[in-house]
């Protein structure tokens, strides 16, 4: 399988993450992409390569275009404007609610108060290479996407930072630009047809669902941890089915602490039987491995083997299938974990 990889990753360096009313390192760093890359690189079967560079058309086709803008020069701003900081990150956040009963505002100029008007959460730090790094996991998802219109069976994009948590206005989650949302929607503005995103990862891809939610050319289907419980709390019900024309398009199948493999499963049959109804001719998987039992942030309890059966389960629906990378925390297991989803899609 082909493999799509760039250090532009390593630009995004954070060494902090607060969180749960304190601060401690990232869960979210550097090392597990190279750990991907170093188990990958290591297997016969894959191909590591380059990505091409897009331009921002297609980040602007899907979020709004202020988005880019802004991060494009955020980390310099702050230095020049607000006090130099090796990692940015709001302390202020813009809730419409705020000016209930008079206009909202337009975005505001002060570099802290943009921050804010971006971002809904404080665990996604600006570091000064991160624009490169989000810019180059959009290049990364679009070339493995290419790769697969170009008659690849499959394709792996590696991309980090992750993206399902980027809305089409703000970033947050460890996400920046939602790198599968913005392969799909290529995908379909450029062939017509219909595409999935599939998404695996233990949290609810809220920024995926909301990109998508009122279209009926993209179907979002998600397998995660209750949202009553988990991660971002706010999106992921089972009731959540699509607006307007996108009614029906929308699937979530939220899940009980401590699902095991034969549960996860079961789940992810039903997220099947969706998308063989839905009918696209191309599927996209926003692959996390952070579903797995010894994820340190998270409470599912898939193993190695249930990601091997997971990866085989959707190589039984027979589509052109881009797996892009998301989250995954558990370092020492990550890009075995990774090895496993992707022998169970390509080899089983
Ligand atoms: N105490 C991805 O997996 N922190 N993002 C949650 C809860 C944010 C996860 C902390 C988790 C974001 C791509
Ligand atoms: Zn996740």
């Amino acid at each position: 399988m082909k493999v799509v990889y760039t250090d532009a990753h390593l630009g995004h360096n954070p060494q902090q993450e607060i969180a749960e009313s304190g601060s401690h390192s990232p869960h979210e760093h550097t090392a597990r992409a190279e750990n991907i890359r170093e188990t990958l690189q290591a297997d016969a079967t894959m191909q590591l390569l380059p990505p091409t560079q897009w331009g921002v058309d297609p980040i602007n086709a899907v979020h709004n275009p202020g988005l880019n803008n802004f991060l494009t020069t955020a980390w310099n701003d702050y230095q020049r404007e607000v006090r130099p900081s090796r990692e940015v990150v709001p302390d202020f956040f813009y809730r419409p609610s705020l000016r209930d009963e008079m206009s909202q505002l337009a975005e505001p100029t002060a570099a802290n108060a943009r921050l804010g008007w971006w971002c809904f959460e404080t665990t996604t730090p600006i570091t000064e290479g991160s624009y490169i790094a989000a810019r180059g996991a959009v290049d990364t998802a679009l070339t493995a996407t290419q790769l697969v219109l170009g008659g690849e069976k499959f394709a792996y994009g590696l991309c980090r930072p992750p993206g399902h948590h980027a809305t089409t206005d703000l970033y947050g989650g460890y996400c920046f630009f939602n790198n599968a949302a913005i392969a799909a929607h290529h995908v379909a503005a450029t062939t017509g047809t219909r595409v999935t995103v599939l998404d695996v990862d233990y949290h609810h891809g809220n920024g995926t669902q909301q990109i998508f939610y009122g279209r009926g050319d993209v179907q979002y289907v998600s397998l995660h941890g209750d949202p009553r419980r988990a991660y971002p709390y706010i999106t992921g019900f089972a009731d959540e089915l699509g607006e307007g024309k996108g009614r029906g398009s929308n699937t979530n199948i939220p899940l009980a602490a401590k699902t095991d493999d034969d549960r996860f499963l079961d789940a992810l049959d039903k997220a099947c039987e969706a998308v063989q109804s839905f009918g696209p001719s191309l599927l996209i998987v926003s692959l996390g491995l952070d579903t797995f039992i010894t994820d340190p942030i998270c409470d599912l309890a898939v193993t190695r083997d249930g990601f091997t059966r997971s990866g085989a389960r959707v190589r039984g629906l027979g589509l052109p299938t881009v797996v892009l990378q998301e989250g995954g925390y558990d370092l020492a297991n990550l890009g075995l974990n990774v090895q496993a989803w992707l022998h169970g899609l390509e080899i089983s």
